[in-house]
């Protein structure tokens, strides 16, 4: 399905909200933006894969938006409605991944877009993430409440793991 005038990754466009909101675009960010990871995918049930992932570093996404200093965690959210909340320091390093071992992922999933990092479970590896936002939660306060990770698209059922 590729041609020359069409570069390999599926349209795809992820709202990063800080204090400004800016949306990236598959048109707009280049491949020399992107990043390479590897990471783990575990589920609490136990399964797990590794596997290689490219795409929009967290932090280079989320400095287009000026977040505010004072921001504690990202709150990744799909167009499912499923949604993680994942503490700043743990989803930096992390990227919007739109491949996953040389395939982009809207050739081989329902989604064009997962955001994954190292050492955060795979329950928050938000697919089809659409929204990125910056949220400061108070001393205290659970980060659990900005999460929906049990409502489910019955289009994002699990291919492995
Ligand atoms: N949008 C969305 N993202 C999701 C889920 C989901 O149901 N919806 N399931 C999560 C869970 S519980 C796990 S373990 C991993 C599974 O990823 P896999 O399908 O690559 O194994 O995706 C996570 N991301
Ligand atoms: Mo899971």
């Amino acid at each position: 399905m590729r041609d020359v005038t069409t570069p390999a990754t599926t349209d795809w466009r992820v709202t990063v909200v800080g204090e400004d909101r800016r949306t990236l675009t598959a048109e707009d960010v280049p491949e020399s933006a992107w990043a390479t990871r590897d990471v783990r995918v575990e589920c609490s049930t136990g399964d797990r894969y590794d596997a290689t992932w490219r795409g929009v570093p967290v932090g280079d996404a989320l400095d287009g938006a000026s977040p505010s200093p004072d921001t504690t965690h990202l709150v990744f959210e799909s167009d499912s409605g499923y949604a993680s909340c994942v503490p700043l320091g743990d989803a930096i390093g992390g990227v919007v991944a739109v491949e996953r071992d040389g395939d982009p992922l809207a050739d081989v999933e329902p989604y064009a877009t997962r955001f994954v990092a190292s050492g955060v479970d795979g329950a928050r590896f938000v697919k089809g993430v659409t929204e990125v936002r910056a949220v400061t939660l108070e001393p205290g306060e659970d980060a659990e409440e900005y999460e929906t990770l049990e409502l489910d698209s019955p289009d994002y059922e699990k291919s492995e793991g």
